[in-house]
């Protein structure tokens, strides 16, 4: 493990010997085209055009941009760029600014990584099994989707693998995000069920899906295009676990309009930008009584007469939810 960190932190830090500049404003040269980021591996960028043709780009040089502390492009990211014919290579020249995005805490560097700008809608989407949903997880989108100011939903992948009757218990048991308005689906992306409804909300909207490796965004996707675009691959008999078969964050066309970004399943995902004190803002469940705490700055873990605690002895609050609640806060700077 020492020797995959240390040669990860190496290719890490090549990328980032690549020198740039960033600057705030600046003269856009005459014959750049512009585009829109479609996809981002490693450090090839590939733009699409008005006319859906892709060109690969670099970042290098002076960018023009106001993303200074955090990825200086993402998918999703509207650029200028000048392409050279004869290199068959562009040069990203300025990154127009983000109305939104969605970003994570990188893990080996503390910095913002943005996974993608200019989102519409976050769709989690979990599976009944293998991988079974992990609450937590759930819970860590839904901070990043309020903070980043992006709508979510909750899309339950594989509900074909039980009966009705089964399906009842998971109805149960996720019953607390119907009760914090975020909207549920029941789905099968294998099997066709509930695809539609699904459609007429991604319909001329730009999503980006996200989840555990193996809960089928990937499947999800191919089914929505109607193509097997993507590659997708068995979840692991053993560790029920998936394999991590999307490696980088990808965008594609929905033929119904809007447009989906894929991306690689996550185990983990690190919140950014969020005081540990704001936290209980983001816990709506809280909001009707958090007011009675005896101390106004109440981190409603270890401080007496806290009334979030007296209403979870009560029963009245979800105590899976309140676990997320601290495993985040003692996550948090
Ligand atoms: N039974 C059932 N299996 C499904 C369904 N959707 C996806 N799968 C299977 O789940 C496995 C993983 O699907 P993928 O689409 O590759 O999952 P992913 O979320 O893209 O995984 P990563 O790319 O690793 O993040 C495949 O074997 C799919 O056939 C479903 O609705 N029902
Ligand atoms: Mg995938
Ligand atoms: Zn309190």
């Amino acid at each position: 493990l020492v020797n995959k960190n240390s040669r990860l932190i190496s290719k890490f830090k090549k990328r980032k010997t690549t020198r740039t500049i960033i600057k705030k404003t600046g003269k856009i040269p005459d014959a750049v085209k512009k585009g829109l980021i479609v996809t981002i591996v490693g450090t090839n960028i590939e733009v699409e055009d008005e006319n859906k043709d892709i060109y690969n780009c670099i970042v290098g040089g002076i960018v023009i941009s106001n993303n200074e502390n955090q990825s200086i492009v993402a998918v999703g990211d509207y650029v200028y760029f000048k392409f050279d014919e004869n290199k068959k290579i562009g040069v990203i020249i300025k990154v127009e600014e983000r109305r939104n995005h969605f970003s994570r805490k990188e893990i080996i560097y503390n910095r913002e990584d943005v996974i993608a700008a200019n989102i519409d809608l976050l769709i989690i989407l979990i599976s009944t099994t293998k991988p079974d949903y992990n609450k937590r997880l759930i819970d860590r989108f839904l901070v990043t989707a309020e903070l980043n100011l992006v709508k979510p939903i909750i899309c339950l992948n594989k509900c074909d693998l039980f009966n009705e009757k089964d399906l009842l218990i998971f109805e149960d048991d996720l019953n607390i995000y119907k009760k914090l308005n975020i909207p549920m689906y029941f789905m099968s992306a294998k099997y066709d069920i509930g695809l539609e409804e699904l459609k007429s909300i991604f319909r001329n909207k730009i999503s980006i899906m996200v989840g555990q490796s193996g809960s089928g965004k990937s499947t999800l996707l191919n089914k929505l295009i109607g193509k097997d675009i993507q590659l997708i691959d068995d979840v692991s008999a053993k560790t029920r676990k998936g394999k991590h078969t999307t490696s980088y964050v990808k965008m594609f066309d929905l033929p119904f309009g809007g447009r989906i970004i894929d991306t690689p399943g996550v185990r983990e995902f690190g919140i950014w930008g969020l005081d540990k004190n704001d936290l209980a803002l983001y816990f709506h469940e809280f909001d009707a009584y958090k007011e009675q705490c005896k101390f106004i700055h109440c981190s409603h873990i270890h401080e007496p007469q806290c009334a979030i605690k007296k209403t979870l002895e009560e029963g009245k609050l979800d105590y899976e939810r309140y676990e997320s609640y601290i495993n985040i806060f003692e996550s948090l700077k």
